[in-house]
């Protein structure tokens, strides 16, 4: 088995582009499309993306704080989206850490689920959510490294970061 960090990445830039089996949506509970990464997700994979999202509220309704669903990538490079919630940030006091790690976990059980070795994710929770980027980086790379750690069928996680700061929060974090 690769070592851990070998098979980490962080890269700077627009999510929509990057080529891994799956990448991962900040989505919100109604799975039907927002502003933010959402917003952008949906505008380059098309409309197939929001076609899935639909049929999965019809089934389960929507998608709860923590939790994950998988769609088709539509026009993306990335065979799938999954799609996950991170958790509106309200002091810090209201679960929210283990709410955000549920979002890392659970994206990457999914992406076991459904075969995919590569797996790219957003700051989530990190724009309109408003949970602050140090401590969200913080649990994302911790989250990713125990998942890996007992999980040899992923082969690559990249964390595109959007903006420089989390960018720098996420190499620290991996002491990079
Ligand atoms: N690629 C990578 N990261 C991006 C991109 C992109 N194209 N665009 C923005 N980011 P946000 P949230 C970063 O607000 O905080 C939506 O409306 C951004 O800089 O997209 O989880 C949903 O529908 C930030 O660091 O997601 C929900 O209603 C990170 O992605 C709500 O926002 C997440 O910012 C979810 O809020």
């Amino acid at each position: 088995m690769k070592g851990i960090i070998a098979r980490i990445e962080v890269q700077q830039g627009d999510i929509t582009r990057v080529v891994t089996d799956c990448i991962v949506n900040a989505a919100n509970s109604s799975l039907l499309g927002g502003g933010g990464v959402d917003g952008a997700i949906h505008r380059a994979g098309g409309p197939a993306i929001l076609e899935d999202c639909r049929r999965i509220v019809a089934r389960q309704g929507g998608c709860k704080t923590g939790e994950a669903v998988i769609t088709t990538g539509g026009n993306l490079p990335a065979r799938y989206v999954i799609h996950t919630v991170g958790p509106v940030w309200n002091g810090g006091t209201h679960g929210e850490p283990e709410k955000l790690a549920n979002c890392y976990r659970n994206s990457l059980k999914l992406a076991v689920g459904n075969h995919c070795r590569s797996i790219a994710f957003p700051g989530i929770s990190t724009g309109v959510y408003g949970y602050p980027k140090e401590e969200a980086a913080a649990i994302a790379v911790k989250t990713v490294v125990d998942f890996l750690t007992g999980n040899d069928s992923i082969d690559k996680v990249v964390f595109v970061c959007f903006d420089v700061e989390y960018y720098r929060y996420i190499r620290r974090e991996l002491n990079l």
